[in-house]
């Protein structure tokens, strides 16, 4: 936003327009890579100018590019931080400085909410919840579950895991019986499964908090010589195309939405904050559920 001649802090008014510096996660997965599209092509279509970069799901390089956008006096930083501690320090930063911050996709922990101004994104634990609800519903008697983990220490991953459990308590013979991180990558969920499937015995369930660890899960159970969707069931978290594929094929059992196409609604916020208008400190993402009959229907109007 700043022109030649520009002497203070981002801000839109030095030329009319604005500069978003975005943080994204990285490349982990079918989902990030919809919600990269969708930021970028909003940010076209809103006119507002975008400095996009890929931290390769590392704490340290988010912040660094933060830190430089700061430095680029950004008129505001958005970013979906990869973990959920630790951004205390920069965001203070951004502060001094005077640049708002927009959290997309996902939360921070933290006790000082002045550190940016709203968050847009999924409820997690509300999917985690309606996972295991559809497990609740579609089982009975003694059911072992073995649960794929997202990255270690993100909000998506703490959370459908905490919702999860919530909802299992109401029925003590679903036991998870072991649970580990896939860091939402395919690779990932393919290893820890094929560990799984040599050190437990009698596995009914693969929970996996995104598509591509259950479609990594897939490919472990195939080789193991079992039928995905019938011997073992499998539930995901995403519904990205690759996941409802599987869902309409009977490989997956039931698929919980989470909506990577959050580039419009964030390029909205962060015109009324430049602007200083009132956002809502929390804007939440309407989503849905699949069973293999509604992936069927759904699948060839899926965008992503
Ligand atoms: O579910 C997963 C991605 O933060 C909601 O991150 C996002 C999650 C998504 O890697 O596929």
């Amino acid at each position: 936003a700043l022109t030649a001649c520009g002497s203070g802090g981002g801000n839109a008014a030095d030329d009319g327009k604005i500069t978003m510096g975005f943080a994204q996660v990285g490349a982990e997965s079918g989902w990030r890579t919809a919600n990269t599209k969708s930021v970028q092509e909003s940010a076209k279509s809103a006119g507002i100018e975008l400095k996009f970069s890929d931290a390769q799901q590392k704490q340290e390089n988010q912040i660094k590019a933060i830190r430089s956008y700061i430095q680029q006096k950004v008129d505001v930083i958005a970013f979906s931080p990869v973990v959920e501690t630790g951004w205390d320090t920069v965001l203070l930063e951004a502060k001094r400085a005077k640049i708002p911050v927009i959290l997309t996709d996902r939360a921070i922990d933290s006790d000082d909410t002045s550190l940016y101004e709203t968050f847009l994104g999924s409820d997690f634990i509300d999917e985690g919840k309606k996972a295991a609800q559809w497990l609740v519903e579609n089982s009975s008697g003694p059911t072992n579950v073995v649960e794929l983990q997202g990255t270690t220490g993100a909000a998506p991953a703490i959370d459908r895991k905490e919702g999860f459990e919530d909802v299992i308590r109401s029925k003590p013979d679903i036991r998870i019986v072991a649970s580990q991180t896939g860091d939402f990558t395919r690779s990932g969920g393919k290893q820890v499964m094929e560990a799984f499937l040599k050190s437990q015995p009698d596995i009914d369930v693969v929970y996996a908090h995104n598509d591509d660890m259950g479609l990594g899960a897939i490919e472990a159970i195939k080789a193991a010589g079992k039928k995905p969707g019938v011997d073992i069931k499998i539930i995901t978290v995403d519904a990205v195309k690759d996941g409802m594929t599987a869902l309409a094929g009977g490989e997956i059992n039931f698929i919980v939405e989470c909506n990577p196409l959050l580039g419009p609604q964030l390029m909205d916020l962060a015109k009324k904050v430049v602007d200083g208008e009132e956002v809502p400190e929390r804007v939440v993402t309407e989503e849905t559920t699949f069973t293999q009959d509604q992936a069927k229907t759904a699948l060839p109007d899926r965008k992503y």
